[in-house]
């Protein structure tokens, strides 16, 4: 038997509901195989970040390269990647890939500690968008990288044009970050998938009310990246992976004092009936 192997490179939560702990329950969930590579290690918990410590970019390529040396990977996928340097060690690293590599290009946490120095936005926007077949912005990140204001549905469309000249093969610009309620006063969010090829695609979801919405990017974009390993075309990749986070938010975990998880099991627990 050989899983699909999934490789996630991105920072760890000690929280365990984002980062590399959320990728890899992620890719599980999935049917695939989770290898990692750690970029920065976060003390945190729901309520917040209070420290992060990063190992040094030497070790990160190590990390990349025994793990690329040994595993079949099909798929990848890039989160918190802190600073320059790492970021340099990780285009490096991933220079000669023959997987396809999903890029949420994680900026800032939702208690608002800075994930990626400001320093670095530039390395990001230089080193890994070329390397990306598929971008995974939130709003603010869209806007931070597109170098415009995000305020339309128009707007949304024109940062995911502008990010795919700065060579994203594919952007996913997600809608958690704009307001939910729709002409019809139901609340919806929906996610604009924009290709290269020029194929334009959205997908809209019922918009869950809860607060316990910590990990949802880093969930979507391990498990685009899983589906994809497993054979799916980008379109049907980011269709199953937004049911997954769908049902993981309507399920998410009551934790801590903040923002809780989402809950990663959800899939399980219904084939189950717990
Ligand atoms: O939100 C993205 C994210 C990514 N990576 C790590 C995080 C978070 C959010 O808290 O902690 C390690």
């Amino acid at each position: 038997m050989r899983p699909p192997c999934v490789l996630t490179i991105a920072g760890s939560d000690s929280g365990g509901g984002a980062g590399i702990q959320a990728d890899l329950k992620t890719i599980m969930m999935q049917g695939g195989y989770g290898l990692s590579v750690i970029t920065a290690l976060t003390a945190q918990n729901t309520r917040g970040v209070t420290a992060i410590e990063a190992p040094t970019p030497g070790f990160v390529a190590e990390q990349l390269r025994v793990v690329m040396d040994d595993f079949p990977i099909r798929a990848a996928k890039t989160g918190m990647l802190f600073s320059a340097p790492i970021i340099e060690a990780v285009a490096d690293g991933l220079s000669g890939k023959d997987f396809p590599l999903v890029v949420d290009p994680v900026c800032v946490a939702q208690s608002g500690a800075r994930l990626l120095l400001p320093e670095a936005v530039a390395a990001l926007a230089a080193r890994i968008l070329p390397l990306a077949d598929l971008l995974t912005p939130n709003r603010h990140e869209a806007a931070l990288l597109a170098g415009m204001d995000i305020d339309s549905p128009a707007d949304v469309r024109e940062a995911a044009e502008r990010l795919l000249t700065k060579g994203a093969k594919a952007v996913l610009i997600k809608g958690g970050h704009f307001s939910p309620a729709g002409k019809d006063g139901a609340a919806r969010v929906t996610d604009l998938l924009a290709a290269c090829q020029g194929t334009v695609r959205e997908y809209v979801r019922p918009h869950v009310t809860t607060h316990n919405t910590h990990g949802t990017g880093c969930t979507l974009s391990a498990a685009i990246a899983a589906q994809l390993a497993l054979g799916k075309r980008l379109d049907a990749a980011v269709e199953a992976a937004r049911d997954y986070l769908q049902l993981a938010l309507e399920t998410a975990w009551d934790l801590g004092g903040g923002d809780g998880p989402v809950n990663h099991l959800a899939p399980y627990q219904r084939l189950l009936g717990i």
